[in-house]
């Protein structure tokens, strides 16, 4: 086996977004380009000589090969060992668990999350520092800069390596430990819930459906649903992950779960049923007759947690990203702890999380997480929910109507109008910038501006900035619309548009969230002139 020095120049376009590098299938399979992006990560964590790290995927088209591509590079940088799910298969969560519990140097994870996978979708590729999350900004820039200078990359020579069979085996000097994927994280989940009352929920009679989207949560959900917990086989369906996820999109949400709203709005719905996505770290919670927001999810978590044994000191803090509602901060508040607003994406979590100041986190796109691990996790909001419901008695519907008694609803949806021609979608956003200061005071579809700004962060705890993080527009009585472009695309522009009003008058705890949001709705259309530039007479997806 031998380590060679292959000579590249920079590939333009390497700078991750919100999570990692996502780039169509075929461009990440082009010449070069995954080794110029693995080997910016090795410059950026200052080589990954004598290291330790855990390494594995959501299965989608080219995990398989980009696994042993990722590995020769490690070994020809000397790492010591590499920790690999078997198959190449490690959940987004499972990984960062892994990372934390092995006290490793960090992890590569091979997945585009919800995006599509196969030889024309997506896929990617993110760095987890030590303490389990996904690289801060700091990092991914010391990442973007290396992409951009890059001459060579350093990779063994040499056949590939068998991860289908669990143990050790050598690559050149470098240890590769192939693991059970599901069970150092059904153990964590086992620590942190009430494992006898979920089961003794289910031995009564409550049914439940899992949908694991064809994607990487299929075995755990398995394992711990129905083995562990005692569900009936069948319970948790589509569990084996293809490359394409059957040919699906794995994003839970009311558009591409479609088949789940079904179920639980129909005769036969089950009591709860959930879905996860492509690596595994969003869910998606349902019950009979109600389809739960992410944001709501939220709350319920943060006011009901402390009836699972992992929760049950309280909670030290809780934290949202900025577009996520203002429903949890409701809780926070009747709690008396914290409450902290960060930029969309994870890596902004993770020093509230480090520093004890929050144990609950949680985001309107589908994440939900806690301390326990440094990344969101689809399956323990699920099985908190599950240990939630078996300690109060109550179904999810009556869990969600006795919340907005106590505490008012914050009613939601978020509008994406997808790939967009990029720079129309930013020259949009750009001048509505501009007119933001002119806003306030000003009457649009009913509605009275009370404030207008651009967020931007200071990470209370390392003093980061981050500028340019969402256009608000909040209106007088409590409503809001936040504008701002995705970063997790991989063709043209997505616009977000979350809006959100709040509503306390209990007559009116349980309308129809668009009806609620008409007169928003039709606001952020007039503030930002959506349907006028992009020509789109209703959005493409709505959450
Ligand atoms: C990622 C991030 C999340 C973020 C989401 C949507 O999730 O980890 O923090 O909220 O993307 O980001 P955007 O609005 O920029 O598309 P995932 O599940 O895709 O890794």
């Amino acid at each position: 086996m031998q380590k060679i020095t292959v000579e590249t120049r920079p590939i333009e376009g390497q700078k991750p977004g919100t999570s990692g590098l996502r780039k169509k299938t075929p461009v990440f399979m082009g010449p070069h380009y995954l080794e110029n992006f693995v080997q910016a990560i090795w410059t950026a964590i200052g080589g990954v000589a004598g290291k330790t790290l855990v390494l594995g995927g959501d299965g989608r088209y080219f995990n398989d090969r980009a696994a042993q591509v990722i590995l020769r590079m490690a070994a020809a940088g000397g790492a010591a060992r590499v920790i690999v799910g078997q198959n190449a298969l490690l959940s987004t969560p499972a990984a960062s668990n892994l990372i934390r519990k092995r006290k490793t140097d960090g992890g590569v994870i091979m997945s585009a999350s919800h995006n599509p996978g196969g030889p024309d979708e997506d896929f990617g590729v993110k760095f987890n520092t030590p303490n389990g999350g996904p690289a801060p900004e700091e990092v991914t820039n010391r990442i973007f800069e290396a992409t951009t200078t890059i001459t060579s990359y350093d990779i063994l020579e040499a056949q590939d390596v068998d991860l289908s069979t669990l143990g050790e085996t050598t690559l050149g000097d470098m240890v590769v430990e192939v693991v059970d994927p599901v069970a150092d994280y059904a153990a964590l989940m086992e620590a942190l819930f009430d494992f006898d009352a979920i089961r003794a929920l289910i031995a009564g009679g409550f049914t439940l459906r899992f949908d694991a989207m064809h994607a990487v949560t299929g075995p755990y959900a398995k394992a711990i649903l129905e083995d562990i917990l005692g569900a009936p086989a069948g319970s948790v369906v589509n569990a084996v992950p293809s490359p394409d996820f059957g040919g699906g999109h794995p994003d839970p949400n009311p558009i591409w779960a479609k088949p789940l709203v079904d179920l639980v709005m129909g005769p036969d719905a089950p009591d709860f049923a959930a879905a996860s996505d492509g690596d595994g770290d969003r869910n998606m919670i349902l019950g009979r007759g109600i389809v739960v927001t992410p944001s709501d999810s939220l709350a319920v978590l943060a006011a009901n947690a402390h009836l699972a044994p992992g929760y049950a000191d309280g909670l030290k803090g809780v934290a949202r990203s900025m577009p996520t509602s203002r429903a949890v901060d409701r809780v926070a508040e009747a709690k008396g702890i914290d409450c902290y607003e960060t930029p969309t994406g994870w890596k902004f979590f993770g020093n509230l999380l480090d520093a004890g100041r929050a144990t609950l986190c949680g985001e309107e796109s589908a994440g939900t997480g806690s301390d326990h691990v440094r990344e969101k996790d689809g399956l323990w909001a699920v099985l908190l929910w599950l240990n939630i419901l078996a300690r109060s008695g109550k179904s999810v519907a009556g869990t969600l109507s006795d919340h907005w008694q106590t505490f008012g609803r914050n009613y939601y949806t978020r509008h994406d109008y997808e790939a967009l021609d990029k720079a129309m979608a930013e020259a949009m956003l750009d001048d509505l910038r501009g007119r933001l200061p002119g806003l306030p005071g000003q009457v649009i579809a009913g509605r009275t501006v009370e404030s207008a700004d651009e967020f931007a962060y200071d990470d209370p705890v390392d003093g980061s900035h981050s500028a340019g993080q969402g256009l608000r527009v909040h209106f007088q009585g409590g409503a809001r619309v936040v504008f701002r472009l995705s970063g997790t695309g991989t063709v043209g522009a997505t616009l977000r548009v979350y809006l959100e009003d709040f509503v306390d008058d209990p007559a009116r705890l349980e309308a129809p969230v668009e009806e609620v949001l008409a007169d928003i709705i039709a606001a952020a259309d007039e503030i930002a002139g959506i349907r006028n530039r992009t020509g789109r007479d209703a959005p493409d997806v709505k959450t």
